[in-house]
């Protein structure tokens, strides 16, 4: 199912070299995390993954029969959990013996109970009997430098466990099946063999060079800039399914903001009260809406105030304001319309805001088309009328962010962005040195320099530093 791409293996050496400046080591010790999520779960895993990981299990885990050491791989055995002599848990053992398993190391796994405190006990009867605590991704990292995949469907990893939406659980499982890698893979390859045709000229005299050669090769290089151009395309789309569009509900005291986030959600998740000024401090939620989800985000409402709490609140509302993709303006439709409403709705930019008219039971002292511009919508929260309405007109909002109709087939991410663009620039400069001055030595050298570009995204040919970055990003137990 993975796909080993060329030239990773030739580099698993020196990954191995750089792994133990790294703060990673690789080989011979064991290590072992919790790699479920904490709290009251019905159960939990330990992971312990290298080559004591049998031993450590036979010093860890009482069972009838042969200890788990003895027994074949992808075996499963009922027993207890055991810290010295005392049991911890009755639980269950998976045997994965290497290379048929996840870090392609000798992983065994603890099933115990969940909870805050029967993992932690099996967790440290596993250090106890020998094996060190794994860093943030580790047990993905040794997957990486075992061949098992490459720092592409590494990453994917991560951003499946991150998903917030179906859709952008589906690309990064697309992603973590090598769909991406293959596409990075095949612009390696063809630059590759670009770089030697294009080396093999030089061992022409000039005027012995067949005519066509040259232009032919210009075209192969062009090809691979249109690829790259693709995949840079998608990228902002592809960023956004991923993060999220971030949703400000802003709005004077009062006028239902914290409802509206309930409502939305469906839940009593903000307080609401008749008391203007109860939300200091903004609150995010995620709120998924046709598989893109959205960090909607309830503030404390804008108003001059003397309260030194209240006035962070306004700060904060501000700062969220300005970060945000798009904004739901709250007013109170049964009051009339204040000037500070008219300033601020003013401020916001039209196309990226609906007007919210709330309350519209007590009455409508606002007329819809006193507002100008932005999309309108007449609610209340209280009998719970709109509310759909508000939903249909959010996914307009949404649609002119990202283009629902054709969503990516693969996402790059950022450092995948960074790496593509500027393999980019090296490309262009490669195609303007053989069309100005046919000069094939400097325009192989820029080729060069995209291959390594390309490589860094792929691991095949990665610094330390990068290394660290993808893989600070996860968290134990991954
Ligand atoms: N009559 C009426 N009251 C509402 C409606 N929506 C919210 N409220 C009330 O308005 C008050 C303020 O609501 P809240 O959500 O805390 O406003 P916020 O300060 O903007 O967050 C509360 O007493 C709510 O029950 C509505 O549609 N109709
Ligand atoms: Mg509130």
């Amino acid at each position: 199912m993975f796909i080993r791409p060329g030239g990773l293996y030739a580099s698993v050496l020196l990954l191995q070299c750089i792994a133990t400046s790294f703060g990673f080591m690789t080989a011979n010790d064991t290590i072992a995390a919790i790699a479920t999520a904490s709290g009251d779960g019905g159960i939990a895993i330990i992971r312990i993954s290298g080559p004591q990981a049998l031993e450590i299990a036979d010093r860890v885990f009482r069972c009838k029969g042969l200890l788990p050491s003895k027994r074949p791989t992808h075996t499963i055995i009922h027993g207890h959990i055991v810290a010295g002599d005392q049991s911890v848990d009755e639980g269950l053992l998976l045997i994965m013996r290497a290379p048929k398993s996840y870090t392609c190391e000798d992983v065994v796994e603890l099933h115990s109970h969940g909870g805050m405190v029967t993992p932690k006990l099996a967790l440290r009867a596993v250090l106890q009997a020998g094996a060190r605590m794994a860093e943030p991704g580790e047990f993905t990292y040794r997957a990486f430098i075992n061949g098992r995949m490459d720092l592409v469907q590494a990453e994917s990893v991560n951003d499946l466990i991150r998903s917030r939406s179906e859709r952008a659980a589906r690309l990064a499982l697309e992603q973590m099946e090598g769909q991406l890698s293959r596409q990075f893979n095949d612009i390696y390859q063809n630059l590759l063999s670009i770089a030697a045709d294009l080396e093999a000229t030089l061992d022409f005299p000039d005027d012995e060079l067949p005519p066509a050669v040259l232009p032919d090769i210009a075209t192969r290089i062009n090809c691979s800039v249109l690829k790259i151009n693709e995949l840079l395309a998608r990228w902002q789309d592809g960023h956004r399914l991923r993060e999220g569009l971030s949703v400000v509900i802003a709005g004077r005291p009062n006028v239902g903001k914290s409802s509206l986030l309930n409502a939305l959600l469906g839940k009593e998740r903000a307080i609401v009260s008749h008391q203007p000024g109860t939300t200091r401090d903004f609150i995010e939620e995620i709120y998924v809406i046709d598989g893109v989800p959205l960090r909607i985000v309830d503030t404390a409402g804008l108003r001059e105030t003397e309260c030194a709490i209240e006035q962070e609140g306004v700060r904060r509302t501000h700062d969220q304001i300005r970060r945000a993709n798009f904004y739901l303006y709250l007013l109170d439709a049964s009051a009339p319309i204040q000037d500070d409403d008219l300033e601020n709705i003013a401020k916001l930019p039209k196309d990226r805001c609906i007007l919210v008219l709330n309350k519209i039971d007590l009455g409508k002292s606002i007329q819809k088309q006193l507002c100008e511009g932005p999309l309108v919508v007449e609610i209340s929260i209280k009998q719970n009328i709109g509310i759909e309405l508000i939903k249909e007109y959010i996914n307009v909002l949404i649609g002119r962010f990202i283009n629902l109709e054709s969503l990516p087939d693969a996402v790059i991410s950022e450092r995948h962005y960074h790496c593509l663009n500027k393999a980019r620039h090296e490309l262009q400069n490669s195609l303007d040195a053989i069309k100005s001055g046919n000069d094939q030595l400097i325009s192989a050298h820029h080729i060069r320099q995209a291959i390594g570009l390309i490589g860094t995204i792929t691991g095949s040919d990665t610094s330390e530093d990068i290394l660290s970055a993808v893989f600070a990003k996860f968290c134990i137990g991954k």
